[in-house]
């Protein structure tokens, strides 16, 4: 892609509630564009670096075997009056009517409407354990969108939902999900921790949250630095191992401010060891047993010929929170880098250009054809501007690594760098795997 051929309406003048770094950034670097209070266009580099989230989000869900389906965002209301949802969720929930006058809603979440899929097809033990997914807009109206992406009303999530026979099984599900979500936010280049939460609307009674360490976090949250040992790729995907791994974490105090208790913390952690600072969540699962099964009917013909209500747990990820949390988590004094793993593109090339020296251009041209042929996803910056105008702007953008092209660079030997450090020169043929290492 040339970059004066790119749709990237980049913006100085920011509106006075843009008070975090993701959100200026987001705005400033043309990523998405307001279009009401919590809902979001989403321009084409934005919306790049969000379908890069997804798949790494989908990939780590077909890996544990859940399967994916796709609901849709607008939900009739009856099945909410049935778990008796319906009034609880309040004034959160965008209801609407169709012109039969049928009450309907904007999803806010999805455990009604799963279950009612699942209690109309699957009527025994033997179908069981399932897994089922989708990343699909949920909308909640909620009372002070802020933050950018982070609080929306119109938000993209992964929810997953886990059926089994009995409790114990239901708990290894929920521990596969819990591996599959440290090793996602691994991938993303993220540490999170998960920490024992409250279950809110969603009910039930265990959850965990998990939880990014950043200063402009919603969450305040306590816990022992010894936490950051436990290594997700320690553990295999067995039960025994599983199970190990969520009491290894259990075993070390966490806690959101609602969680919080100072005696404990003071006895659990030693002052070395405490870390007391501010989170966000990008992460919430949730074991409920039969909260929606029963009221829903959803019930299966078990081994001994009786039926019972199947165990339930509901798993979400937020993925177009996820954009404005990894920009909170990896901005550093005006520079944004992306993990590779989502960024925007592979790497950008950019030329000195004048307009009597066009000899770097096309020098760059060649660069980029032969990049192109490498499978490498390259943004060659052709605009005519001076090369600290330039590098301003790719420091917002933030591609992880440039290819500078001016007068020290040679046919073999050109100039690499990695935002945010020193330059060097290297060979071209190293470019690969300098890259994708
Ligand atoms: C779990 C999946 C649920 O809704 N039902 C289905 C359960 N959980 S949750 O904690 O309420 O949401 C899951 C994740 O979605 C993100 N999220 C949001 N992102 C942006 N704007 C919002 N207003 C918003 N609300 C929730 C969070 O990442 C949360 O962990």
């Amino acid at each position: 892609m040339f970059l004066s051929k790119l749709f990237l309406p980049i913006t100085k003048n920011l509106p006075s509630d843009a008070k975090i770094k993701s959100h200026q950034l987001m705005l400033r670097a043309g990523m998405i564009k307001q279009s009401s209070a919590g809902i979001y266009s989403w321009l084409p580099i934005g919306l790049k670096v969000m379908k890069k989230i997804e798949e790494i989000v989908r990939e780590e869900q077909n890996k544990i075997g859940a399967q994916e389906l796709l609901m849709p965002t607008i939900q009739p209301a009856e099945i909410w009056k049935e778990s008796k949802r319906y009034e609880d969720y309040g004034e959160e929930m965008l209801r609407i009517k169709d012109r039969q006058g049928r009450e309907m809603l904007y999803g806010p979440t999805n455990e009604e409407l799963i279950t009612d899929i699942f209690r109309s097809s699957i009527k025994s033990y033997k179908s069981l354990p399932q897994m089922l997914y989708h990343i699909q807009w949920k909308f909640r109206d909620e009372i002070r969108p802020r933050f950018g992406v982070m609080r929306c009303r119109e938000f993209f999530m992964k929810d997953a939902y886990s059926f089994d026979v009995d409790e114990a099984n239901a708990k290894i599900s929920y521990n596969k999900m819990f591996y599959s979500y440290l090793k996602t936010f691994k991938r993303l280049g993220l540490q999170a921790i998960p920490m024992a939460a409250d279950t809110g609307p969603i009910g039930g009674d265990l959850s965990h949250e998990f939880i990014i360490l950043a200063e402009t976090g919603e969450s305040k949250i306590y816990t022992d630095k010894s936490i950051f040992k436990i290594d997700v790729n320690n553990y295999n995907f067995d039960i025994k191992s599983l199970e190990k791994m969520r009491n290894d974490f259990s075993s070390v105090y966490a806690a959101t401010d609602d969680k919080f208790e100072q005696i404990k913390f003071d006895k659990l952690v030693t002052k070395q060891n405490q870390i007391i600072t501010k989170g966000i969540e990008v992460g919430h699962i949730f074991y409920f047993g039969d909260k929606y099964s029963k009221p829903l009917n959803c019930f299966i013909d078990n081994k001994d010929g009786k039926k019972n209500s199947v165990k339930m747990g509901s798993y979400g990820i937020g993925v177009s929170r996820l954009v404005g949390a990894i920009i909170e988590a990896n901005y550093e004094k005006e520079v944004m880098k992306w993990p590779k793993s989502i960024s925007p593109f592979d790497v950008v090339i950019i030329p000195s250009i004048s307009k009597n020296n066009k000899e770097n251009l096309t020098k760059s041209l060649k660069l980029y054809d032969d990049l192109k042929k490498q499978n490498i996803d390259v943004l060659l910056d052709d605009v005519d501007e001076n090369m600290s105008q330039k590098f301003k702007k790719h420091d917002l953008i933030g591609i992880p690594y440039q290819i500078i092209v001016g007068s020290k660079s040679t046919e073999s030997k050109i100039e690499f760098k990695e935002i945010n450090s020193e330059s060097s020169f290297i060979d071209f043929k190293e470019v690969k795997s300098k890259i994708k290492s």
